[in-house]
């Protein structure tokens, strides 16, 4: 029997290893705990033997045992990409994870129209776009246009919601000033682009921005994006953020909530 990455291998199908440790998560290749991953990254400098030992050290160095180079190819003169599959050597306890996404229960479209007539009996503002020099619109647009996204409808078919879309390249400045003049109870901001943390920096100068004109507290202030998480949201001073695969009942359902707790601390 071999000790494969996390694992134990055996030639006879019925000897691997089917036991799940939930404390000790390891990847999943072809049988539990071998795992198997497999990466991709490009080096700076040339194309040749040396540069395959480069990349093995950097495997072994990133955890991987018995990395495998399974392709290796010039980019452009002195960029080299590679492709490579090993065993992680690392594991994760996951009964000691705690997830850091929103909990909140889930309503529907008329069921959120119906709790705003009920707790709060007007019209929410609700102001949005995607800030800085991002021109990605496709994603506040699934949250925001009537039409919404992948049969879900957007804000902007809610009956109790006023709804302002403001689309892309929008200037932190322009759209707190935007906020003030519309008394928007609700801030949503896109953000795609991360590349040198240009996302951090534009959410972050909104936050100033707000607190600098004595309106953060006043506004519910929500960021979501493909790289966005609620952890990741909170730290830089939001309320909530939404990754990947958000519909607009997801973010409806945690800002009439949350607006809903606050007027009741008010009195
Ligand atoms: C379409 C697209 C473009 C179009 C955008 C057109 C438009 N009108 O939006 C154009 C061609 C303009 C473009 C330009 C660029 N792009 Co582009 N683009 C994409 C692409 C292919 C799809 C993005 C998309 O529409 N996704 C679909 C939507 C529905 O998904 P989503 O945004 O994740 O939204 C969901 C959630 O995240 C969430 N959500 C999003 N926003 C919000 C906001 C709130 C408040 C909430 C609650 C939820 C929420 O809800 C949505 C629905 O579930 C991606 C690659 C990819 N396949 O993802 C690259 C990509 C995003 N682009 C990229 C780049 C680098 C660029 C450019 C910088 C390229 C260049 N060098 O010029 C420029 C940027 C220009 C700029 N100033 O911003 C990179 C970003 C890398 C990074 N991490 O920074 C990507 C990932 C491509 C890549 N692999 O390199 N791009």
């Amino acid at each position: 029997m071999l000790k494969v990455g996390g694992g134990l291998y055996s030639t006879d199908s019925k000897k691997y290893d089917k036991n799940l440790d939930l404390t000790q998560i390891i990847p999943y290749g072809d049988t539990m705990n071998d795992g198997k991953v497999q990466i991709s990254f490009t080096l700076p400098i040339k194309n040749d033997a040396k540069a395959t030992k480069v990349a093995m050290l950097f495997s072994k160095k990133m955890g991987l045992k018995d990395p495998s180079i399974v392709h290796q190819e010039e980019l452009f003169e002195n960029f080299t990409f590679f492709i490579i599959y090993g065993s992680l050597i690392h594991t994760i306890d996951y009964t000691a994870i705690k997830s850091d996404q929103i909990e909140t229960e889930e309503m529907s479209m008329d069921e959120i129209n119906d709790y705003i007539k009920e707790n709060l009996k007007r019209k929410v503002i609700v102001l949005g776009a995607t800030t800085g020099t991002d021109a990605h619109t496709v994603g506040i647009d699934a949250i925001m246009n009537m039409k919404g996204f992948a049969g879900h409808y957007g804000l902007e078919r809610y009956e109790m919601l006023e709804v302002y879309n403001l689309g892309s390249q929008v200037l932190n400045e322009d759209f707190v000033q935007k906020a003030i003049e519309l008394k928007a109870d609700v801030l949503l901001v896109s953000q795609t682009v991360t590349q040198k943390k240009i996302h951090v920096l534009n959410l972050t100068n909104l936050v100033e921005l707000l607190e600098a004109e004595g309106i953060r507290d006043d506004v519910i202030l929500i960021c979501g994006g493909p790289r966005i998480s609620n952890e990741l949201a909170k730290e830089l001073g939001y309320d909530a953020g939404f990754g990947p695969g958000t519909f607009a009942e997801n973010v409806a359902s945690f800002f009439i909530k949350e607006l809903v707790k606050r007027k009741k601390r008010n009195y």
